[in-house]
């Protein structure tokens, strides 16, 4: 994809806003104001490999933890293979969803390919973007290991407030859920959309996204 002008953006929101990945832990916090990490660099804020430390992830169960700190944002989770990946083409968010609220939002039972093995290495990257199409950006090294539990309630959880919708697909019917926009429809309601269907919407919508 191709990155959006800096100078297009620069200045948009403040430094303090954009988000944080509590777990697994980020490379390094791209939010401190005494280094040159900058979220907006494509594809790990600016954060060499090798600067944090690899948490041991599990195969089963993973989730991502995340601070939010923006009104709503769009999210994708990228999975790159071996030490110093730079290539994540594995996605383990095939639905794009749309997270309104800020606070703490931890997604849960992440898809991973079933060809991982225990003690392969890799390095997540999570990125968000806004209505502008400019994206950040924030990685975690880790190491997959079948021995490691899913992280607990208590650790994971999402804020009051902090919801998130599938972008793209049509509304479900679902008496529990606030009635949902037209383009987007509540998480746990689509569990069952296949997926080539849902990344075709989801690349569609990305380039459509990046032309604003
Ligand atoms: C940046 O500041 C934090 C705390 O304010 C400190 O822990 C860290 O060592 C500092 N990093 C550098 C590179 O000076
Ligand atoms: C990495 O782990 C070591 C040993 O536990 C610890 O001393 C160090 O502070 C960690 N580094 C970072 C960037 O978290
Ligand atoms: C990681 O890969 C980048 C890009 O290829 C390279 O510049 C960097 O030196 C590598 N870092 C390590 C620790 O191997
Ligand atoms: C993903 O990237 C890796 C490293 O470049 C490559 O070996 C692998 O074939 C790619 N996988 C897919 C599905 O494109
Ligand atoms: C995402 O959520 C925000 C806030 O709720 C909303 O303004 C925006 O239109 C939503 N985007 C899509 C594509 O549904
Ligand atoms: C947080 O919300 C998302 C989206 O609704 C959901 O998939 C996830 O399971 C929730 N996390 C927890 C810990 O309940
Ligand atoms: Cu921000």
């Amino acid at each position: 994809m191709r990155a959006v002008p800096l100078a297009l953006f620069s200045g948009v929101g403040l430094v303090s806003a954009h988000f944080q990945v509590d777990y697994p832990a980020w490379r390094a916090d791209s939010l401190a104001e005494n280094t040159t990490y900058d979220q907006w660099d494509y594809p790990c804020a600016g954060v060499p490999y090798g600067t944090g430390n690899k948490t041991e992830w599990p195969i089963q169960g993973a989730s991502v933890a995340l601070d939010l700190h923006h009104p709503w944002t769009y999210l994708y989770i990228n999975l790159g293979l071996g030490e110093n990946a730079t290539n994540f083409n594995i996605s383990l968010t095939p639905q794009l969803l749309n997270v309104t609220g800020s606070g703490n939002f931890c997604i849960t039972d992440l898809p991973i390919p079933s060809t991982i093995a225990d003690g392969q290495a890799g390095t997540i990257q999570v990125v968000t973007n806004g209505q502008s199409g400019s994206a950040l950006y924030n990685c975690a090294d880790i190491v997959f290991r079948s021995s490691v539990q899913a992280l607990s309630d208590g650790t994971c959880a999402n804020s009051t407030g902090v919801t998130a919708t599938i972008v793209g697909q049509a509304a479900t019917s679902s008496s529990s859920t606030p009635t949902p926009t037209p383009n987007s429809a509540p998480v746990g309601a689509l569990g069952s959309v296949p997926r080539v269907a849902v990344l075709g919407t989801v690349i569609a919508l990305i380039q459509g996204v990046m032309m604003l």
